[in-house]
């Protein structure tokens, strides 16, 4: 077990639904600490770069789209396993698939719009952290 920095992100679609205070408030429940957090308007760029790894994957365009469709809450929280901990609390990439009592599976039923980013690794994180918070 280890000390971990990991960025969350609220997406359009969770700030359009009102649920920025809901992730907050699982997340402060669990004992993570918020260290950064600044609410965006990702332009293509920002958005292209933070999902490098699915370009060129059927819904990358729709997914860039959507990610750009409004503003979002950019977050730096930090504590044990952070990265593995938020991951458990977001549940898994589809909502329809993701457990009752994740965020996904409580909140979501699409895959396109499932209300929440969080790192998968320490590399990730590291990236993620300096492309939202330069
Ligand atoms: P993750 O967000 O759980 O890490 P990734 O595989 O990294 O999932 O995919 C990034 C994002 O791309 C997902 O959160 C989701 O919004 C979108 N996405 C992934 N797979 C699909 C798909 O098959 N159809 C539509 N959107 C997808
Ligand atoms: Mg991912």
């Amino acid at each position: 077990m280890a000390h971990e920095d990991t960025f969350i992100m609220v997406k359009p679609d969770g700030v359009r639904r009102r649920l920025v205070g809901e992730v907050i408030s699982r997340f402060e429940a669990k004992g993570l600490d918020l260290c950064r957090l600044e609410m965006v308007l990702p332009d293509s760029a920002i958005a292209a770069a933070h999902y490098a790894e699915h370009e060129g994957k059927p819904f990358y365009d729709g997914l860039i789209d959507f990610i750009t469709s409004g503003p979002v809450v950019a977050m730096h929280w930090s504590g044990e396993s952070a990265i593995t901990v938020a991951r458990a609390m977001m549940g898994v990439t589809d909502p329809a698939l993701a457990r009752p009592g994740t965020i996904r599976g409580d909140f979501g039923l699409q895959v396109g719009e499932n209300i929440v980013h969080g790192s998968d690794s320490p590399e990730s994180a590291d990236r993620e952290l300096a492309l939202w918070f330069p």
